[in-house]
């Protein structure tokens, strides 16, 4: 939900009008709009490059999940893997969107342990491929658009510790 949509349904659950606060929290959103969008046109963009570079400093951190015996190991399971770094790259650009962290928490993170020990992967690495996805994209973003980018990035991250 953006903060707009949220401040509403709390106003309206009191039936009052928006407070000072609310409209200045309203305000920061609007005034940063154009910045969030051009972060995630340009994350949108290069996605393939994000995830690929990333994948490889991964794979170059942790040679064991790829391999033999390691969760990513063999073609399939390695593409597997790039395409949850895709996922959390595309929540990241719902969360600079929307200027808010809930949709990538309601999408990726509620319940995302329990899964991934389901699956054997271990959670460590996923945040370390997360954490090259943001230097890979703080590499193509001005430093200002890297900064708000890689609170997303480090929201996500902080997820998985
Ligand atoms: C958008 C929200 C969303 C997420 C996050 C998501 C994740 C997700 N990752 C999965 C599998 C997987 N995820 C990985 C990922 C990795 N293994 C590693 O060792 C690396 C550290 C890591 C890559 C960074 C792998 C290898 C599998 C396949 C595991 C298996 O089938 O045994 C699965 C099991 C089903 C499937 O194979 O598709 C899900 C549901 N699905 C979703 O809809």
């Amino acid at each position: 939900m953006s903060i707009v949509t949220k401040s509403i349904v709390n106003a309206d659950a009191e039936a009052r009008y928006l407070s000072p606060g609310e409209l200045d929290r309203i305000k920061g959103f609007v005034t940063t709009g154009e910045r969030r969008l051009r972060i995630a046109q340009t994350l949108t963009d290069s996605r393939e490059r994000i995830v690929k570079q990333a994948g490889d400093q991964l794979f170059q951190k942790r040679p064991d999940v790829v391999s033999p015996g390691g969760n990513a190991y063999g073609e399939e399971m390695t593409a597997t893997c790039l395409r949850d770094l895709d996922y959390y790259l595309r929540l990241v650009t719902y969360g600079v969107v929307a200027g808010d962290v809930t949709p990538i928490e309601e999408i990726g993170i509620v319940g995302v342990r329990e899964m991934y020990n389901s699956l054997g992967t271990p959670i460590p690495a996923v945040a370390e491929g997360v954490r090259a996805m943001k230097s890979v994209a703080a590499s193509l973003l001005s430093s200002e658009d890297a900064s708000e980018a890689g609170s997303y990035f480090d929201y996500v991250i902080g997820a998985m510790q």
